[in-house]
């Protein structure tokens, strides 16, 4: 993975200072681009450790479920979207706990603040699993990726159903140039709790590889870099069983990648471990994607640093 830390050392080096949405900070590149040889072994970062399973592969198949609901999530307690869905709740007129406005960035400069988020957090994941009705009005995230992929809304009341095209399509006609799935609704934009980061991914196929190149739009480099990186390697090798094909190339086409000004000694401290041998990812063959579980998938040989903490921008 010395891919990832050239990236983390070109940001530091010709990154321009920019403020963003969320208030925290950010240095920033615009357009890079990373190569990753799936037959070399899995891209997973390993100076640092990820919940690879429980919260990366939990995520992708949450996703090609078609489900937009952290419901299903937190039932995993797998968190990571947790924030968006909160803050629909809190904004909420029938929310009245402590104020939680501007929680995000609050939390990350404010201990006592952060522990108060922390109990409010807990008393909603609690909710979201025990009350139907709480969860369906605060836990859905609006048409966000899973509606996107599996259930593209049309202007004559229909559905597409992306992913199973696509896969058809590999399957059928692999030398296309249109194997593209597409979360950037323009129609729908404004009703999701956050607008794809990953946006728009092709696949390949030549000499009985499957390749797919991503272009994500908005790159956390610290936090959601690593995430993606490894979910859309998954999702290559996942589509790749179901069409009965090699993998071959993840390409990583970032816009705006940033690293957050509150992320600056972690990413440093990355940069003075050395990358270890990447594992091997296992996953049963021969069942469908849809069918897939988190037991259908494991990785082999993951030997990574030691976890880093950092907060996340909301
Ligand atoms: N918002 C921001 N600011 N960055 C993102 O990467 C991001 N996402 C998704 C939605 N909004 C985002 C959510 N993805 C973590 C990782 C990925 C996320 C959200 C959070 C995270 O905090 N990871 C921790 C571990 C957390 C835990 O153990 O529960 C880590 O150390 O990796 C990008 O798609």
């Amino acid at each position: 993975m010395r891919q990832y830390l050239q990236l983390c050392q070109h940001i530091l080096e010709h990154g321009n200072r920019k403020e963003d949405r969320t208030g925290t900070g950010t240095i920033s590149v615009f357009g890079y681009q990373m190569r990753f040889n799936l037959q070399e072994g899995f891209p997973i970062v390993t100076t640092k450790r990820l919940a690879f399973r429980t919260l990366i592969a939990s995520e992708l198949l949450w996703f090609l479920k078609g489900d937009t609901n952290v419901r299903t999530l937190i039932a995993e307690r797998n968190y990571i979207w947790n924030e968006w869905a909160f803050e629909k709740w809190v904004k909420s007129p029938e929310y009245i706990g402590p104020d939680m406005t501007n929680f995000g960035l609050r939390a990350a400069q404010d201990e006592a603040f952060a522990k108060v988020l922390d109990q409010q957090m807990q008393i909603f994941n609690e909710r979201m699993l025990a009350d139907d009705a709480f969860a369906e009005k605060y836990g859905d995230l609006g048409p966000v990726y899973g509606k996107q992929w599996r259930s593209w809304p049309t202007s004559n009341g229909e559905t597409i159903d992306q992913i199973a095209n696509v896969i058809e399509q590999i399957k059928n006609n692999p030398d296309s140039r249109r194997l593209i799935v597409t979360a950037w609704n323009p129609a729908e934009v404004d009703d999701m709790a956050l607008p794809p980061c990953h946006a728009f991914f092709q696949f390949y196929v030549a000499d009985g590889k499957l390749s797919c190149q991503l272009y994500q739009r908005s790159a956390d480099v610290f936090l959601g870099v690593p995430f993606n990186i490894a979910s859309y390697a998954l999702l290559t090798h996942l589509i790749a069983n179901e069409c009965g094909l090699q993998v071959g190339e993840f390409v990583h086409t970032l816009g705006d990648a940033h690293i957050y000004s509150n992320h600056l000694e972690q990413v440093n401290e990355q940069l003075m471990r050395e990358p270890r041998a990447l594992p091997k990812l296992h996953i049963t063959e021969g069942k469908s994607i849809f069918d897939m579980t988190i037991a259908d998938i494991t990785l082999e040989g993951y030997d990574p640093h030691p976890s880093i903490k950092a907060p996340i921008a909301v």
